[in-house]
């Protein structure tokens, strides 16, 4: 049963490696396809389903799909462990099925999960709760399962700039921590101090309440005109968070998706007009 999911997640980070449209840890989408943004998943399952059936990737051939922080969330065993990483599995098995055109983002869990260091979500330390149901499920041999869940996160690129100037990635660095930020990560090989607290994939993916001074610097920097991000819980499924900044959830009932043709270059209020409820997809 190990050796079946290390196997897998093992062609996940081939195919992460090989993403024709990645290069180093950013993907380039191109302006002649289209592509379906959305935010952080945590386990729901109903959700990815929903996503899938509007992204009907099969029938749509040059439409690509942005998903992000899968982990740590949805059903719990029976001793309450965190069983997200089913999702995760079944999220990689879609990414092997459309290697270049299903993308998924790093975000602060998977950095959690990585350093093996807690993380809390709705009042609960998600990573040791996912770590114990792991090895209630693959007993002796979790260590592996749990090594390539580990690699298969930190193959993951770290955003997506659009060819329509669209900007994706789980989150931005916070004000406080832009001056330690070296954006020269994104142009090369990740390594393991970028994921260590405070390394410049760490500041990525765990800032929040970006003041618009940091996000009109950042455009100018990854020269871009508009942020998509995740990572900051959103209870009406989203928001406008700058003048420049939306961010998008997937994770519970009032979740969205926001789907973009990468042809066009989009206002805010024109994406926000885009957005999908999921509630809204049989
Ligand atoms: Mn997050």
């Amino acid at each position: 049963m190990s050796q079946i999911v290390v196997d897998l997640l093992k062609a996940g980070v081939e195919a992460n490696t090989t993403d024709k449209y990645k290069r180093d840890n950013v993907v380039f989408l191109p302006a002649a396809d289209s592509v379906i943004i959305t935010g952080d998943l945590h386990g729901h399952r109903r959700n990815f389903e929903r996503i899938l059936t509007y992204a009907d990737l099969h029938n749509n051939r040059s439409r690509h799909l942005v998903l992000q922080e899968i982990i740590h969330g949805g059903p719990q065993d029976s001793e309450g462990g965190c069983l997200s990483y089913r999702l995760l599995f079944d999220v990689v098995r879609y990414k092997l099925d459309f290697p270049d055109r299903v993308h998924i983002i790093m975000g602060n869990h998977d950095i959690a999960f990585i350093n093996n260091k807690k993380v809390m979500r709705n009042g609960k330390e998600m990573n040791r709760s996912m770590r114990s149901a792991l090895d209630r499920e693959f007993g002796q041999t979790s260590p592996y399962v749990k090594l390539a869940i580990k690699q298969f996160l930190f193959s993951q690129p770290l955003a997506v700039k659009c060819d329509n100037r669209i900007w994706l990635s789980h989150s931005l660095p916070s004000d406080r921590y832009l001056g330690k930020f070296d954006q020269k990560l994104l142009y090369r090989q990740l390594k393991k101090e970028d994921v260590a607290r405070q390394g410049s994939a760490y500041l990525l993916t765990w800032g929040r309440k970006h003041s618009q001074s940091l996000l009109d610097s950042l455009a100018k920097l990854f020269d871009v005109d508009v942020f998509i991000l995740g990572h900051q819980p959103q209870e009406q499924g989203w928001s406008q968070a700058g003048d420049n900044l939306i961010i998008v959830a997937s994770d519970h009932n009032h979740g969205c998706l926001l789907p973009t043709n990468l042809a066009k270059p989009y206002t805010v209020q024109e994406l926000i007009g885009s957005i999908v409820m999921l509630s809204s997809i049989s």
